[in-house]
C-alpha cells in the first residue's frame, strides 16, 4: 500500500489522544482562513467513532495552550447553564495521557515526536517561540457533531439567518456572568478598530512587496473612513458601551445546526472568545450572512447588504439579548456591523500587502479580491445604516 504521511500523522494524533481503532477514513475540512481541520473516523471492531482532529494556527494565536484553556472555561460554564448532557450539543475536546487538551509534535526519523517525551526545559524553550517556527505542531482532537450542517452563507434563507441570531444571542447572553478576568486575550487588540488601522498605514507605508500601487483605489477608501473605524474605540474609552465576553468570529459557518431540524446545536470555533462588545458578534453574521454574495465575490456590483436577511437576524439576535443589551449597545448594533466590515476589509487588504501571511488563499490576489468585496458591502452598509437602525429599533421594543 502507497504511504500516506497525512493519514499516518492523523492516525498518530489519535493514538496520543488515546481513542482506541484503526482511522478508516478521513477527509480535509475546507472552511476557515487560519487553522486546518480534518474530519477523521475510527473503528476499533464494534463501532465507528467520528472526530475532529485540527491543527491550530500557531502564527496566528502566539499561546495556544491559554487559548485552549479559555475554551475549557467557557465550554464548562455553558454545560453548567445548560444542564443538557446531549453529546450533540456540546464540544468535548479529548486529552493525552499527560491529561492535556492539546497535543504538540513533530515529524522525526520517519515517524512522529510528542513535545512531552521532552525534558521540561526543552519543552519551555519550543513554546517560548513555538509561533515563529513551522516544526512542531499544535493538535486538538474533539467529537464530530453528526447530522449536522453549517452554512457558508445564508444562502438567501431568511430561516437560517433568525436561527442563527437566536444561536449567538444566547451564546452571548449565557456569557453575561462570566468572569472576563479568568480569559487571556488570545489575540491582543482583534477587534481594536484603532490599533487595526495604525498596522494597516503601516502596512501601506512600508510595502514590502511592491503591491500598493495595484491597490490604490481600496488603500484611499479605507483611509477616508479612519474617522468612522474609530466610532467604537472611542465609545469603549468613554465608557459608554459595557464590555462582555463574546465570540468575535460569528459567521454562520461556525454554528453546526441539525440538518433535519436547523435546530442550532453548538458553537464551534470558540478561538477568538474573549472580552469584546455585542456589536461585534451582531456585526460579524450580518458582515459574512446578511449580504448578497460570498465574501470573496469578485463582482463587486453584487454585494450589498440584504435588508431581509438582515431583519431575520436581528428577530433572532434580539429575542436573546433584547432584554440585556442597554440602549447605547441597541444603538451600536448596526454601526458595529460597519465597522468590523470595514476593519475586515484593511486586514485582508494589509495582509495582501505583506505577502499573505495571515489569511490562507486559493489564488495570488485573493486577499486583494477578498478586500474589495468587503469595502462593497461597507459602503452599502453606509448607505442602509437608517433602515438597519430602524429595523433594529423595531424588534428591540
Ligand atoms: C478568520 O479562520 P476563520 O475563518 O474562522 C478570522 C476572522 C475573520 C474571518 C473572515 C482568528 O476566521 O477574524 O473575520 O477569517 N479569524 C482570525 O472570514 O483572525
Ligand atoms: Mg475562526
Amino acid at each position: 500500500m502507497q504511504s500516506d504521511p497525512v493519514r499516518e500523522k492523523l492516525a498518530y494524533i489519535c493514538r496520543q489522544f488515546r481513542i482506541p481503532g484503526e482511522l478508516i477514513l478521513y477527509r480535509l475540512i475546507p472552511n476557515g482562513h487560519i487553522n486546518t481541520a480534518y474530519y477523521a473516523a475510527l473503528y476499533d471492531g464494534k463501532e465507528v467513532r467520528q472526530f475532529l482532529v485540527q491543527r491550530v494556527n500557531w502564527y496566528v494565536f502566539r499561546e495556544p495552550v491559554s487559548m485552549m484553556h479559555n475554551i475549557d472555561l467557557i465550554t464548562r460554564h455553558i454545560m453548567n447553564k445548560e444542564r443538557t448532557l446531549e453529546r450533540r450539543r456540546r464540544l468535548h475536546f479529548h486529552h493525552t495521557a499527560s491529561g492535556n487538551n492539546y497535543l504538540i509534535l513533530r515529524e522525526k526519523d520517519g515517524g512522529f515526536e510528542n513535545i512531552e517525551e521532552l525534558s521540561p526545559d526543552e519543552r519551555e524553550k519550543i513554546m517560548e517561540n513555538g509561533w515563529s517556527q513551522t516544526e512542531w505542531e499544535f493538535w486538538r482532537l474533539y467529537n464530530y457533531i453528526e447530522n449536522s450542517v453549517s452554512f457558508e452563507t445564508a444562502e438567501g434563507k431568511a430561516e437560517v439567518l433568525r436561527m442563527s441570531g437566536k444561536a449567538f444571542g444566547k451564546f452571548n447572553r449565557q456569557l453575561r456572568d462570566f468572569d472576563a478576568s479568568q480569559l487571556v486575550e488570545s489575540i491582543p487588540h482583534f477587534h481594536d478598530t484603532v490599533y487595526r488601522m495604525e498596522s494597516f498605514q503601516r502596512n501601506v507605508e512600508e510595502d514590502p512587496l511592491g503591491r500598493a500601487a495595484s491597490a490604490g483605489a481600496e488603500i484611499a477608501r479605507i483611509l477616508e473612513n479612519l474617522d468612522f473605524a474609530g466610532t467604537l474605540c472611542r465609545q469603549i474609552d468613554a465608557g459608554e458601551l459595557p464590555i462582555r465576553v463574546t465570540h468575535n468570529d460569528t459567521k454562520t459557518n461556525n454554528i453546526l445546526f441539525d440538518r433535519d431540524t436547523l435546530d442550532p446545536l453548538v458553537i464551534i470555533d470558540l478561538d477568538t472568545c474573549m472580552p469584546g462588545l455585542a456589536c461585534y458578534d451582531f456585526g460579524d453574521t450580518i458582515r459574512f450572512a446578511a449580504c448578497t454574495a460570498e465574501e470573496d465575490e469578485r463582482d463587486c456590483e453584487k454585494m450589498k447588504l440584504d435588508l431581509t436577511l438582515f431583519k431575520a437576524y436581528t428577530e433572532g439576535y434580539l429575542s436573546e439579548m433584547g432584554g440585556v443589551l442597554d440602549s447605547a449597545e441597541r444603538q451600536s448594533l448596526a454601526v458595529g456591523a460597519a465597522v468590523i466590515t470595514l476593519e475586515l476589509a484593511s486586514r485582508f487588504l494589509g495582509d495582501y500587502l505583506v505577502g499573505d501571511k495571515y489569511f490562507r488563499i486559493d489564488y495570488p490576489e485573493h486577499n486583494l479580491v477578498r478586500a474589495r468585496a468587503q469595502l462593497a458591502l461597507f459602503r452599502d452598509m453606509m448607505l442602509h445604516m437608517e433602515d438597519m437602525k430602524a429595523i433594529i429599533e423595531e424588534y428591540g421594543r
